[in-house]
């Protein structure tokens, strides 16, 4: 039914696209000049992705919809009241708000699929207690890659047409069976490798809460919410680029996701949320009876700037407003946790660090990111191994990123390709 409804979205959209380059295909959308090209490529558009849409002031929408719609439009689970991620993998997907009977659709799906092969699990077994959870999620994806249905009907022989039907029979796998990898990943690097079977009867998230080990249903709404909040950013962040990038020379999902996850582990991306609880754990142990004053934070703040080093959680490439993901959050926060001492840390922070980073003059964005928020909230519930926090945001942006690929192959897009230059050409060329 879900696949039915995507090929008629498909078909739909395939010829509006079509349609549309056909009347536009040779307008010009951007220029890109030295510095650009120097600078990470900010802002040149040359890319299309179909789920999610970033303004810099108002910040991400997903299908047209901000982040206080979705949290208010999305079905929620039963004694819930954060929105279920099934269902913003529906509306990415394609492009509606889905109603109860769609989630539950998408839940059977993924119950359908969790099951993890047990090599995989062998392969992690096999690596060092020290290595970083991200790496052994990373590992974990790339190790199922044999399963991919893509793949095999590929060398099979398929027509380009039917590429995304085995991509999306790729992606639903991989998404059903990426909690109980993560969760693995957990159980092994920090409770002794005593794992926690999944439990069916739960929406995907929860159960992904419960084979951490946290089964309280204040942990099973943030999680959901947490799934929802990451899911998707447009397409130029490191993650969701990489993913397209590797999928555009017909790797499957399991390279593509694993590769992804790579970029999202360095820490100016997916990293920093590790990177703030550390910071902030770090000032805590210098006042552990207190709450340090905002002079104190002041004070620290520009002790990490002075030391050639960024304040975790800050800035944003393309935002230029408080993250509409940290205020999510922040709420989440002050309804469950308001006198949590961690959470008023970050609360002072919020005062703190944007006039430090103004009067440093150097951010272009002084106002806190989801990352400055996201890690306070795990910590609070008692999952505390800081390291292990990207893996969340990685789990919840495998949905977006996976969701597009299945998009890029329903379109037909093409391998990517830009063309790079040197200095010498730049010095013959810009005049
Ligand atoms: N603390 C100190 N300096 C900062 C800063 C911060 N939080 N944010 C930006 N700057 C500095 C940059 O390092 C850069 O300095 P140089 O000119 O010396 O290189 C200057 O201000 C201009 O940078 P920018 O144009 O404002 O920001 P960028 O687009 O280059 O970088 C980053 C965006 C998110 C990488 C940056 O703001 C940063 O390092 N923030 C801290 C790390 C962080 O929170 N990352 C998570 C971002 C959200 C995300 O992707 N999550 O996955």
């Amino acid at each position: 039914m879900l696949k039915e409804v995507l090929r008629e979205k498909i078909n739909k959209r395939f010829a509006e696209t079509k349609e549309f380059r056909e009347k536009h295909g040779d307008k010009v959308i951007s220029e890109v000049t030295v510095n650009q090209a120097y600078g990470g490529m900010r802002g040149v558009k040359c890319m299309v992705w179909e789920g999610s849409l970033l303004d810099p002031m108002e910040g991400i929408r997903f299908r047209g919809y901000t982040i206080p719609e979705i949290r208010e439009k999305l079905p929620k689970a039963e004694g819930g009241s954060e929105p279920l991620p099934e269902g913003i993998f529906y509306l990415l997907l394609t492009g509606d708000i889905p109603t109860e009977e769609n989630v539950r659709e998408v839940q059977e799906e993924f119950k359908k699929r969790m099951d993890v092969p047990s090599y995989v699990f062998d392969a992690i077994r096999k690596m060092p207690k020290d290595s970083h959870p991200m790496c052994l999620f990373s590992m974990g994806i790339l190790a199922m890659q044999k399963e991919s249905k893509f793949t095999k009907a590929y060398w099979e022989g398929i027509s380009k047409a039917q590429y995304w039907e085995y991509v999306y029979e790729d992606v639903l796998d991989l998404l059903a069976r990426l909690p109980r990898v993560a969760a693995f990943v957990y159980r092994y690097l920090y409770k002794d490798d005593k794992q926690i079977d999944p439990d069916p009867s739960l929406d995907w998230a929860a159960n992904f809460a419960h084979m951490l080990g946290f089964d309280e249903p204040e942990v099973y709404d943030l999680m959901r919410l947490y799934m929802v909040l990451h899911c998707d950013h447009e397409g130029g962040n490191v993650s969701a680029h990489t993913g397209h990038l590797v999928a555009s020379a017909l790797s499957d999902v399991y390279y593509a996701i694993s590769s992804a996850m790579n970029g999202l582990a360095g820490p100016l991306h997916g990293l920093a949320n590790q990177e703030v609880l550390r910071w902030i754990l770090k000032i805590k142990e210098k006042y552990p009876d207190r709450t340090p004053t905002k002079e104190e934070l002041e004070q620290y703040c520009w002790d990490t700037l002075n030391a050639g080093q960024v304040i975790p959680g800050f800035g944003h490439a393309v935002l230029r407003q408080t993250d509409p993901r940290y205020t999510a959050f922040r709420e989440f926060a002050l309804k469950h946790m308001p006198d949590d001492e961690i959470f008023k840390v970050v609360s002072l922070l919020y005062e703190v660090v944007p006039p430090v980073l103004q009067k440093q003059g150097k951010a272009k964005n002084p106002w806190p990111n989801v990352d400055a928020h996201s890690g306070c909230l795990l910590y609070h519930y008692g999952i505390r191994e800081f390291p292990y926090y990207t893996v969340f945001f990685g789990v919840s942006r495998s949905i977006g990123i996976a969701v597009q690929i299945i998009w890029d192959r329903a379109l037909g897009l093409p391998i990517e390709r830009p063309k790079s230059v040197t200095l010498e050409w730049l010095k013959e060329n810009v005049k």
